[in-house]
């Protein structure tokens, strides 16, 4: 009996001492199964009672059954404390928040090189009395290629590698073009808009080309709209994106099915005189498609073409982006490595 009751007393202690060594919440089960669970020495004692006398039972009896409700309320009024102090501590932690304090070296959030980008061009253009556009990234075939002149089996469809869709006639725009018949349905004249905004194409991705980037498309439609309008605009918008007081640029015919006649305006490469791998030795860089909207495409959008012209261009946002900021490669743009991202 002696020997049980010692027992008792050395639970008593092992608890204890667990009891001090707590740090978490959870604790407070794994102590309640050591010490009270099935496989705990205190069942075992509880269990060897039937072997015991029925003098020594009386007194082992009240001892284990002591012992046993000592744990359960221990436990119980520790668990509460530990909870309550917990609390304690996160609203003192609160109340003594300084909102005010400095923190050096914390990291600011800033705006994509894309969005810098769009926001630079855009008030460029409106500087030159444009607005902003927008349209859908989910097209239907009539805008994206029917109302622009490209009639189903026409060889030109090739140009554009298109996401199809599971609806039919339904694809992911695959440049801004769109939103010019879009917009002279809708719209009054004179019209004088620019649109950045997400294109897709089902594309091999390398260093130059996505399967998603982003185009500019911007057009002017009025009387007397000539192609001596779009190169003036062309080179106002290049200068002042490029911070250049003069700057060369080299018009060369270029084909699209919606624009008669269509050109390729090429700039001096902005980063050599002699030839550099970003104009791969040529010093000129392509970066401004456009021409003289094709009449088919005006009728499409319900005007005139007998009273009314327009040029129309579409450049490779991601491009000009790239050189802007000497990006070597497309990818980084979507990559969103903060690496990146904070040279910006
Ligand atoms: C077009 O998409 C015509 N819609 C542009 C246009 C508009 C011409 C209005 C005339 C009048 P193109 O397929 O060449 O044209 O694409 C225009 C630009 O988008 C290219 O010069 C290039 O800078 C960019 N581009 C094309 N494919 C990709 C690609 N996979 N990744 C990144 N940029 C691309």
């Amino acid at each position: 009996m002696e020997e049980i009751l010692a027992q008792l007393s050395s639970i008593k202690q092992a608890f204890q001492q667990d009891l001090q060594k707590i740090q978490l919440l959870r604790e407070f089960d794994d102590l309640k199964i050591s010490f009270l669970g099935k496989k705990s020495p205190l069942q075992g004692l509880l269990a060897g009672m039937k072997e015991l006398s029925v003098d020594n039972r009386r007194t082992v009896g009240p001892a284990l059954q002591e012992l046993k409700g000592f744990l359960e309320s221990t436990i119980e009024e520790a668990r509460q404390a530990f909870i309550e102090r917990k609390a304690r501590t996160a609203i003192e932690k609160e109340q003594n928040f300084d909102v005010t304090a400095y923190k050096p070296g914390a990291v600011h959030g800033r705006l994509h090189p894309y969005s810098q980008a769009v926001e630079e061009i855009e008030d460029i253009f409106i500087s030159m009395g444009y607005e902003i556009l927008d349209g859908p990234e989910l097209e239907t075939d009539f805008y994206n290629f029917t109302a622009l002149n490209i009639p189903q089996d026409h060889p030109a469809r090739d140009m554009y590698d298109t996401f199809w869709t599971n609806k039919k006639s339904m694809l992911m725009r695959t440049h801004t073009s769109p939103v010019q018949v879009r917009s002279m349905q809708t719209l009054e004249l004179p019209l004088a808009a620019i649109v950045p905004g997400r294109t897709y194409r089902h594309e091999a991705v390398d260093a130059t080309h996505d399967f998603m980037f982003m185009q500019c498309e911007g057009f002017f439609i009025d009387k007397n709209v000539t192609i001596a309008h779009m190169f003036a605009t062309a080179q106002t918008f290049l200068k002042q994106l490029f911070k250049k007081d003069e700057l060369d640029i080299r018009i060369r015919p270029g084909f699209f099915p919606f624009v008669e006649p269509g050109f390729e305006i090429d700039m001096r490469c902005p980063f050599c005189s002699q030839g550099c791998s970003v104009c791969k030795r040529s010093t000129w860089m392509e970066v401004f498609p456009g021409g003289m909207i094709h009449p088919n495409v005006l009728r499409a959008g319900g005007i005139d073409p007998d009273v009314y012209s327009g040029f129309a261009f579409g450049f490779g946002l991601s491009r000009l982006v790239m050189l802007k900021y000497s990006i070597d490669d497309i990818r980084h743009l979507y990559g969103g490595k903060l690496k990146f991202l904070e040279q910006f």
